[in-house]
């Protein structure tokens, strides 16, 4: 297996889906021989028929998306430990991964995007503040600029997971799966390329941020970042 993932300069791996796709590949028990691509690199990706990671090549199979890439694995291989369960399971994970995308991910990129211009490779800085500046609406930097109050929204919008860990450690339940890495993802973009403490000590989040990050012999918490404080 192959899989294609994002880098920035020195190592970093920042990209949140293509964390969510380590994380449950080494669920599966698979270790993909890595392939490091930069923004620019959309050469690199062109056969996969779109311009984005994570990508995985198992064999003759070409599969993107994380959530993609995920169902592929249960699908393909239903003997490893399963990331989503059963029908029902892969059904409501469908409505997480977009609940994250569409309600985590916005108030914690503005936190962090002028830091993940930083630490990107230096061919890569145009194409980021070009496309991002675009979307954004805004310079990078001053979005960032207004993070003591984005982190805010970014903690509220955790709400619903906070109340799941009074009742469980897991979002998928006793042990972790499908749900937690596709929510670790975020957590993992933002502590790879940013000191700023998107989290609170005695938050319930925070421990099980700690629990994630040591998951799979450290893989996640080994990663070149920033300690969590
Ligand atoms: N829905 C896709 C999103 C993938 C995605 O947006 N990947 C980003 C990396 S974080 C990317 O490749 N961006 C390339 C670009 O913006 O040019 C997934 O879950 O894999």
């Amino acid at each position: 297996m192959k899989l294609y993932e994002l880098c920035g300069a020195d190592g970093r791996y920042f990209s949140p889906y293509c964390w969510r796709t380590r994380m449950a590949l080494a669920h599966k028990g698979f270790e993909p021989t890595r392939e490091i691509i930069h923004f620019c690199d959309k050469d690199r990706i062109a056969f996969s028929g779109q311009d984005k990671v994570p990508i995985l090549v198992d064999g003759d199979h070409v599969v993107f998306d994380s959530h993609a890439i995920a169902l592929y694995l249960d699908e393909t291989y239903p003997d490893q430990p399963s990331l989503f369960g059963d029908a029902i399971g892969s059904g409501q994970a469908q409505f997480f991964t977009q609940w994250v995308n569409s309600t985590v991910h916005g108030p914690l990129l503005h936190c962090v995007i002028q830091d993940i211009f930083e630490h990107l490779d230096d061919a890569s800085k145009d194409y980021f503040v070009e496309s991002r500046t675009a979307r954004m609406g805004k310079p990078l930097a001053e979005i960032q600029a207004g993070r003591d109050q984005s982190v805010l929204k970014f903690r509220k919008a955790l709400t619903p997971v906070r109340l799941t860990f009074n009742e469980q450690p897991y979002l998928a339940g006793e042990t972790p799966a499908g749900p937690d890495y596709t929510l670790f993802g975020a957590f993992q973009w933002a502590r790879v390329v940013s000191p700023f403490p998107i989290l609170e000590a005695d938050d319930p989040v925070f421990a099980w941020r700690e629990r994630m990050l040591g998951l799979f012999d450290g893989l996640a918490g080994k990663a070149l970042g920033y300690p969590v404080i």
